[in-house]
């Protein structure tokens, strides 16, 4: 459950890691009743389209409520992780589902995490997320591509892409063929962890079905936020205990009589 130094090494030099397993069967399904039933993820939803002009959305807060993503957001195996990587302790930053439906979810164009959150005013890239699979990622309904190592490269410059913020693309055709690119294709309870300079995209999803995931984002202490809108608080990200997404999980119907 917790990473391991060989771990840590492999994450600094690849600029991600995937955990197998990380969330139970039981938590994945869980999490799934819950985007189905809950009007958060409605109350919360975006809409971004990609170059070609698809939609892509996404429901996404910057606090910790009373609900299954906070505890998702909380957990042990989680936060301790992220402090492992990240070497410091974290605040949360912000937590979204990605809703990639099956044969309209548009893509996500090439992009650092930190191509966003610098121009949102953060000081530092020590910044990094953990992206939790809760349906079958696969290529064909467009699971996350990493460019491997791409983090070494620090920050590209990013403009508008569509609705989207996206690296330089005639940068990324140019150093593209350094990189390994790695087809993140993940069973439901896989985690990817990965740093906020990774280079990465996702294709549009033209299969039958959807490829639904949590993304939950953290910032390291050290990292203050210099706009005057503060998207981020530097408290520590509280710890809530393992079992905390179970009590979330929905009640069967009572049966007539
Ligand atoms: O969900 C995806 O396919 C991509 C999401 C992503 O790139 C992001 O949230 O930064």
């Amino acid at each position: 459950m917790y990473l391991s130094q060989e771990d840590v090494h492999n994450y600094q030099r690849d600029g991600y890691i995937f955990v197998k397993g990380l969330f139970s069967p039981e938590e994945v399904k869980i999490m799934l009743d819950t985007i189905e039933s809950n009007s958060t993820i409605n109350q919360h939803l975006n809409v971004r389209q990609d170059a070609q002009g698809r939609q892509t959305k996404l429901s996404i807060w910057h606090a910790l409520n009373n609900d299954v993503w906070a505890a998702a957001s909380t957990l042990p195996r989680v936060v301790n992780n992220i402090r492992i990587l990240t070497g410091e302790d974290v605040a949360f930053f912000h937590g979204k589902v990605m809703l990639k439906e099956a044969r309209s979810g548009g893509a996500w164009e090439w992009h650092q995490d930190y191509g966003y959150w610098y121009d949102q005013g953060f000081v530092f890239p020590r910044m990094m997320s953990a992206f939790v699979a809760l349906d079958p990622c696969r290529e064909e309904n467009g699971c996350l591509r990493v460019l491997r190592g791409s983090h070494k490269l620090g920050r590209l410059t990013h403009g508008a892409v569509g609705d989207q913020t996206g690296a330089d693309l005639e940068r990324l055709n140019q150093i593209a063929p350094y990189f390994e690119e790695v087809k993140c294709e993940m069973e439901p309870g896989t985690v990817l962890f990965f740093d906020s300079n990774l280079l990465h995209t996702s294709a549009p999803n033209d299969s039958d079905y959807p490829r639904r995931s949590f993304i939950i984002c953290y910032n390291a202490l050290s990292n203050p936020q210099f706009r005057k809108k503060k998207l981020c608080s530097l408290e520590p990200c509280p710890v809530s205990s393992e079992d905390a997404i179970l009590q979330f999980a929905k009640q069967p119907e009572p049966v007539a009589v």
